[in-house]
C-alpha cells in the first residue's frame, strides 16, 4: 500500500492543519545568488519544502531555477529540479487515499484508478528524459519579450517510472471518435477569469509512442510536490508544457482541444526555423513540440578565473529532442577551430548527454569559451539567436568566459 499523504508541505514545514498556509506558501529561507550574469545577479535563492537552495523567479506561483552548477552531470537531482507553474495556488497536498487519475471522455469504460491500481495493474516503463520549458533562456531574448524572464535553469533530466500512458487509454477503451487526448492536474486558479492549466496530445500520437507516460517515481523516488506528485505525463523530445503535473484527469476529446493554454499559449511560428525577423509577428503559428539541439558549459561558472599553466577541465551537458547527440565541440577562438570532446554514457536519446575537455589555456587573458552539440540528424545551434515574440526555443552556441590570470 502506498504511504498516504507523505507528499505535503505542511507536514515538510512541520505545520498541521490543511488551510495553515492557503496559497502562501512562502519558502523558509532566502540569500542572493552570487553571480556575474546579470539576468541572475540580485536574484533570491530560496529553499521550498523537498528542494534545495534554487534561484527564485516567482513565487506566486512558485517558478525556481537550477543552478547552472548542476549540469555538470547527465542526471539532475531531484530537489535541484526546476520549478514551473502558471496558476496559483499550487496543491500542496495529495492524500494518496483518495487521489484518484479519471480517465474519461470518448471511451469505452471510464476509469477511476487509484495509485495502487497504477502500480499493480499495468506494465512498468521507465525512461530517461530532459524536461525543458519552452520559454528557458527568454531572458536572453533581444529584443526583449514577456513572459518570464529565466536565465538557463528551466530545464531539467531525470529517469522517469510509471506506466505507460497508452496502456491506460487502451484499458478504458479509445472510442474511434476520439481524436486527442486532455490532462487536467490539481491545480486550480483561484479567480475563475484565469483558464485553468490543460494540455492535450493527438490520440494517434499516444498509441505509438512506447515513451509516453504517466510517471510516479522520478530518479526512484516519490514525484516531489512541486514537481508533479503523486504522478505527472511525461513526453520524451517534448517541451515540458505538456508535462502536466499533480495529474487528475485525462479525458478523451472528439474534437481538437481549444482551450486558452493550446490556442492562445506555447506556439511558434509556422515556419522550419519557428522564427520570424526580431520585433515582428508570424502570420501563422503552431503549438509547440520537439526541442531543438542544446548544449550548455556548466564547469567552470562563467566569470571563472583560472591559474595560467594548468589545464581547465570543462563539463556540460548536450541534449536534442529525441534523435541523441552524436557529438559536442568547443571552440577558444570565437569559433574559427572547434575541437570535438569527449562523451559521457549514452542514457537514450532523450537524455542529457554529458560531455567533458581539458582546456589549457597557451597564456593569461581573457578567453571566451563557446560550446556547440550535433545530433544524429546533423543538426546543430545557431550561432547567431533565432527569434520568435514569445521567446521560446532558444538554442544558440553557448560560452562562458574564463579569466587566466
Ligand atoms: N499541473 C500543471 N502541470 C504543469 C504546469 C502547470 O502549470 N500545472 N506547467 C507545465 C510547464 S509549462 C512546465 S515547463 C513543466 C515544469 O515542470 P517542473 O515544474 O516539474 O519542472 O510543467 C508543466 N506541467
Ligand atoms: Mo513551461
Amino acid at each position: 500500500m502506498a504511504t498516504p499523504s507523505r507528499r505535503t508541505f505542511l507536514n515538510a514545514l512541520g505545520l498541521s492543519g490543511v488551510c495553515a498556509l492557503g496559497d502562501r506558501i512562502l519558502p523558509p529561507m532566502m540569500r542572493l545568488f552570487a553571480a556575474e550574469d546579470p539576468l541572475l545577479s540580485g536574484r533570491p535563492l530560496v529553499r521550498y519544502p523537498e528542494k534545495t537552495d534554487l534561484i527564485l523567479l516567482t513565487s506566486r506561483p512558485p517558478q525556481l531555477e537550477t543552478p547552472m552548477r548542476y549540469f555538470d552531470r547527465a542526471i539532475t537531482p531531484n530537489e535541484a529540479f526546476f520549478v514551473r507553474y502558471h496558476v496559483s495556488p499550487v496543491p500542496t497536498r495529495v492524500d494518496l487515499d483518495t487521489w484518484r487519475l479519471k480517465v474519461g471522455g470518448s471511451v469505452e469504460t471510464p476509469l477511476e484508478l487509484s495509485m495502487d491500481d497504477l502500480k499493480t495493474k499495468f506494465e512498468r516503463a521507465t525512461v530517461t528524459a530532459v524536461a525543458q520549458c519552452s520559454g528557458n533562456s527568454r531572458g536572453r531574448f533581444s529584443p526583449r519579450v514577456n513572459g518570464g524572464q529565466w536565465a538557463d535553469g528551466a530545464m531539467g533530466c531525470a529517469e522517469w517510472s510509471g506506466v505507460r500512458l497508452r496502456d491506460v487509454l487502451n484499458k478504458a477503451g479509445v472510442r474511434k471518435e476520439a481524436v486527442e487526448v486532455l490532462f487536467n492536474g490539481l491545480d486550480k486558479p483561484a479567480f475563475p477569469s484565469v483558464p485553468d492549466f490543460m494540455k492535450s496530445l493527438d490520440v494517434s500520437r499516444i498509441l505509438d509512442d512506447p515513451n509516453i507516460l504517466i510517471a510516479f517515481q522520478m530518479n526512484g523516488e516519490s514525484l516531489p510536490m512541486l514537481n508533479g506528485f503523486p504522478a505527472r505525463i511525461v513526453v520524451p523530445g517534448w517541451f515540458a508544457d505538456h508535462w502536466v503535473k499533480n495529474m487528475s484527469e485525462i479525458t478523451l476529446l472528439d474534437k481538437p482541444n481549444d482551450n486558452f493554454w493550446t490556442r492562445a499559449a506555447y506556439r511558434i511560428p509556422d515556419n522550419t526555423c519557428g522564427c520570424v525577423e526580431p520585433g515582428t509577428s508570424p502570420s501563422r503559428t503552431v503549438p509547440i513540440n520537439r526541442l531543438k539541439v542544446r548544449s550548455f558549459i556548466a564547469m567552470p561558472a562563467n566569470d571563472a578565473r583560472v591559474p595560467i599553466g594548468h589545464a581547465v577541465q570543462l563539463k556540460g551537458i548536450a541534449f536534442d529532442g529525441g534523435s541523441g547527440i552524436s557529438e559536442v565541440q568547443i571552440s577558444d577562438d570565437a569559433g574559427n577551430r572547434w575541437r570535438r570532446v569527449a562523451l559521457g554514457k549514452d542514457r537514450g536519446p532523450f537524455a542529457f548527454r554529458e560531455w567533458s575537455a581539458d582546456w589549457t589555456p597557451p597564456r593569461a587573458g581573457d578567453y571566451r569559451i563557446l560550446v556547440r552539440a550535433f545530433n544524429t540528424l546533423g543538426e546543430s545551434q545557431s550561432a547567431t539567436p533565432l527569434w520568435n515574440p514569445a521567446g521560446y526555443q532558444r538554442n544558440v552556441i553557448e560560452q562562458i568566459e574564463i579569466h587566466v590570470v
